[in-house]
């Protein structure tokens, strides 16, 4: 039989599996972005949008635990059905449960705020069947009714009724604490969770309370949930039912759009202290049972995130939004740390020593005859054959520090997170956000030092790697000029190369700067002669080349991964605390998840 069902009816199964899946996501996501509201809400000095803030809460706790219910009844499609009685302090719910119930189960008093626990009544049912209860109450824990604690809120219980009922279809009937007292805040979630359970609404006012702001806000809240609803118009007096019932309707007609319920008027009975359920309207809760099965939860949940989507995600879009002018910042200012780097090093005609440094290997590999000779009168000890005496020079390693790039590129970092922190400062003093660019401005002055240490060792790792590439061009070179006999012993009979030579050959025992080579008259003899050469413009085309690699290799290797990248990592190390740190990522996720199961309703 269910392999006939699935057979005949394939999308079904599948998108019912899908919604199952993106269900589970979907709530905690939701839980998450209640988890964040709470604790932002909680910041000292946050003081602005505080209400808001605690109705979005509200709005969260109604709807998680909406999407509860509807993995309840997913897990457990034969769940009794819920009848839950809601109302403001005193208004007599407690007391209009024990009149359905038709006994004195639930705890009624004259002192507001009572109930302050949901307290469920089964009627002629098990409570065995109401396991999957649990579950959905979550972190709230079952205990006996006698014995849930004053000081505590996050637990309710379920207790058998033996009584018959002529009012009520077979269910669990439950009484909740109020929602409009000022004690009502630290048992609110109780409430709500009750409420989103129901598979119908009793709301229970009286004629001193039904005006109240809270009944109606809380009323519109549950409109989404489209719960069959009866409202029990309470204590009421002669002669005033009619004025009130039109009362009544109009603020329900300025709170909801769907259509007015069934009002039941309750008069107080003396002999009993209880009020009296009319006798025309005794069938009335059997009969909206019935209208129960006919509901579409899924439709509904949707309907109701559609509904405080863009309300909830404003603060996060707003972090978003912040996190992307950040990015164009860092974005900016990594180019105009470039463009620094081109001007000041590349194409300066001065500082740029990177190809003069390959010219200067190129020296090391022509074996310069009687450079040995010019040598000797420097340096006591010399042995031919040269090559082998650069070899020990090159242990010692290019001297990084003094390179005039490597000032420069640490000028340049330096520079370009002053210019952020700047940013940031202007930032705090504008009207919105302020809280976020005040605690990553500081963020960022803590890290800038680390940053620096790390960037300047990386600019060294760097100049000391890139020598491989400044080798691999004096090779080019010098293979270009093996092609060329006549410029190369030229070259080699010129004078001016010898004392090059040995110049060259002076830095790599560490006697003088790259820059000092640079500027050396023989040095820059040979660089226009070889300029003017056969190979000239080779040369050219190299030395544009190894340019092109060296901005390349300092963009990746410095900018983007030594800072770019840090930068934009900064915002996710913001506290969680006081602020939504929800990424765009999560976000477009958990969006993607929305129309994924709008579109699968369609199918369904
Ligand atoms: N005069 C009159 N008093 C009533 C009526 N219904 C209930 N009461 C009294 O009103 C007081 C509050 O009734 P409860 O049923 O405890 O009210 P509640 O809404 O459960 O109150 P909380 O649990 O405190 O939120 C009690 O003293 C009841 O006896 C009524 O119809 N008329
Ligand atoms: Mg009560």
């Amino acid at each position: 039989m269910l392999w006939y069902f699935n057979a005949r009816s394939p999308n079904k199964v599948k998108w019912s599996i899908i919604i199952t899946l993106s269900h589970a996501y979907m709530l905690q996501f939701i839980q998450l972005l209640n988890q964040r509201y709470q604790s932002v809400l909680n910041q000292p000095g946050n003081e602005s949008g505080k209400s808001d803030y605690q109705q979005r809460i509200d709005q969260l706790i109604l709807t998680e635990a909406f999407l509860r219910k509807g993995q309840l009844d997913n897990a457990l499609p034969k769940q009794p059905l819920q009848i839950t009685v809601v109302g403001p302090t005193q208004a007599g719910k407690s007391s209009v449960v024990n009149v359905l119930l038709n006994s004195d189960v639930a705890g009624v008093s004259p002192l507001a705020g009572y109930t302050i626990h949901p307290q469920g009544f089964c009627l002629g049912i098990n409570l065995d069947d109401c396991s999957g209860l649990q579950r959905y109450f979550g972190r709230f824990q079952q205990l006996q009714q006698a014995q849930m604690p004053r000081d505590r809120h996050d637990c309710y219980s379920l207790t058998e009724t033996t009584l018959a009922s002529a009012l009520l279809p077979h269910c669990v009937l439950w009484d909740t604490p109020d929602f409009d007292s000022i004690d009502s805040a630290v048992y609110r979630e109780g409430v709500i969770r009750t409420m989103a359970l129901a598979d119908i609404i009793i709301l229970v006012v009286s004629k001193e309370k039904y005006a109240d702001q809270s009944v109606w806000d809380m009323m519109a809240a549950l409109e989404p949930l489209h719960q069959p609803t009866v409202i029990c118009l309470n204590k009421l007096s002669e002669g005033s039912e009619a004025l009130l019932i039109e009362s009544l309707k109009e603020k329900w007609q300025l709170a909801r759009k769907d259509n007015f319920p069934d009002v039941v008027s309750l008069y107080y009975q003396k002999q009993t202290g209880l009020p009296v359920w009319p006798v025309a309207q005794q069938g009335l809760l059997k009969r909206l049972a019935t209208k129960v099965a006919a509901k579409n939860q899924v439709r509904y949940e949707q309907d109701l995130l559609q509904k405080h989507w863009q309300t909830w995600l404003e603060p996060v879009i707003a972090e978003h939004q912040a996190l992307n002018a950040w990015q164009a910042w860092v974005d900016e200012a990594i180019k105009q740390a470039l463009e620094h780097y081109q001007r000041d090093y590349l194409n300066h005609p001065r500082h740029y020593e990177t190809f003069q440094r390959a010219l200067a290997e190129l020296l090391t590999l022509l074996e310069v005859p009687g450079l040995a000779g010019v040598l000797t009168g420097a340096r006591k000890v010399l042995t031919w054959p040269v090559r082998k005496m650069f070899m020990l020079g090159r242990n010692r390693g290019p001297v990084a520090d003094s390179s005039q790039e490597i000032i420069l590129l640490n000028q340049i970092a330096e520079h370009l997170l002053i210019q952020l922190a700047d940013k940031l400062l202007d930032k705090t003093e504008e009207g919105s956000q302020r809280l976020w660019w005040k605690e990553f401005g500081s963020l960022l002055r803590r890290q800038r030092p680390g940053i620096l240490q790390d960037f300047s060792g990386a600019a060294k790792n760097y100049h000391l790697g890139f020598q491989q590439e400044v080798e691999k061009t004096a090779q080019r070179l010098y293979g270009k000029l093996q092609e060329q006999p006549l410029v190369l012993n030229s070259l080699r009979a010129t004078r001016v190369t010898t004392d090059a030579a040995a110049i060259a050959l002076t830095i790599h025992l560490g006697g003088i700067g790259v820059h000092d080579l640079i500027f050396a008259p023989a040095m820059l003899t040979i660089t226009s002669l070889l300029a003017e050469s056969a190979i000239g413009s080779y040369m050219h085309k190299i030395e544009h080349e190894l340019k092109q690699q060296q901005l390349r290799t300092v963009k990746k290797v410095l900018f983007v991964d030594s800072i770019c990248l840090k930068l934009l990592a900064l915002p996710e190390q913001l506290s969680t605390q006081a602020h939504f740190n929800i990424s765009p990522e999560q976000l477009q996720a958990v969006e993607h998840q929305l129309i994924e199961k709008r579109h699968g309703l369609r199918l369904l």
